[in-house]
């Protein structure tokens, strides 16, 4: 591979202290330029966007979610060498990709997001090892204001926590457990300007706020799985490991893609019969504690 920002001996190693590596200008202005100018001329992606209840709280985002990829800018950069082989050097194995999400957080509206880790909802469709993650590239600012992501500090190292169930969230840690991790970890805010990237382990908890400002705050999140770790349940076809072939890194910028949305099917998120819905709902919790 010649990913032209492979990651440093000291990055990896900040990594797997604190359970995240937020990386300034990642991606540039140039690469970001062709999404940033799609959804500012179709706000809702033709129609796509879907705002649903993501199960923290009772806020309400914006969300474009896929398992696939193509070869517009969506599915470029999912397979973008610098992104795959982060991942890949990360996790410590090769991976494949698991699944998308745009989310956006509307202006001067709740977006509130709970204590939780990934790895919770990525055990009940069946992978066995946290060897997982998510790369979120920044489109716009994501400010403490905005709503950015807060990380506790080092807390991947508890391993997997049980989710539990209540009137409205099914993605919770028992109160007590939570109140003591707050006591614990440093809750440290990951502001991000566009373009900055964060990797952050499958089990390290995190959350995030309201947008308070008059800006969307949209982020990409990039999820990827380690290619011995495919899900051992049999309702995850969207889920297996799938081809990857993987995106030279100067592919953005020398425009090697054919359209922004126009090729990687996107989810319908409030249809369950499509195969991303399980992406955020989980009717069947086989191993729900
Ligand atoms: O976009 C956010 O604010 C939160 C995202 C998140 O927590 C997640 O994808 O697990």
């Amino acid at each position: 591979m010649s990913a032209t920002r492979s990651l440093t001996p000291d990055q990896i190693v900040a990594y797997h202290r604190d359970g995240y590596l937020r990386i300034p200008g990642f991606m540039d202005a140039d690469e970001l330029g062709p999404i940033q100018q799609a959804i500012a001329d179709d706000p809702s992606i033709g129609g796509r966007l879907a705002t649903i209840h993501d199960g923290s709280e009772k806020t309400v985002h914006d969300y474009l979610g896929w398992v696939r990829h193509e070869d517009d800018w969506l599915g470029t950069c999912t397979r973008l060498e610098r992104i795959v082989e982060g991942a890949a050097t990360l996790i410590g194995e090769p991976v494949y990709h698991f699944h998308s999400k745009i989310v956006q957080k509307p202006a001067k509206r709740s977006g509130k997001v709970v204590w939780h880790q990934d790895y919770g909802g990525w055990y009940q469709d069946g992978c066995l090892m946290p060897d997982m993650l998510t790369c979120i590239i920044a489109l716009t600012q994501a400010t403490q204001e905005s709503g950015c992501l807060h990380m506790l500090r080092g807390s991947h190292k508890m391993g997997r926590l049980d989710r539990i169930r209540d009137d409205h969230a099914y993605a919770n840690i028992n109160p007590a457990r939570e109140a003591a991790l707050l006591e614990r970890f440093e809750d440290v805010a990951v502001e991000m300007q566009p373009g900055d990237g964060l990797f952050f382990h499958g089990n390290v908890v995190h959350s995030s706020g309201n947008n308070l400002a008059d800006h969307n705050r949209i982020l990409l999140e990039l999820s990827y799985n380690g290619v011995s770790n495919a899900p051992v349940f049999d309702n995850q076809e969207h889920h297996a490991l799938k081809d990857m072939e993987i995106a030279p890194d100067n592919a953005l910028r020398d425009g090697a893609f054919g359209g922004v949305f126009t090729k990687t099917p996107i989810c319908d998120l409030n249809d369950p019969s499509d195969e991303g819905y399980t992406i955020f709902v989980r009717d069947s919790f086989p191993d729900l504690s």
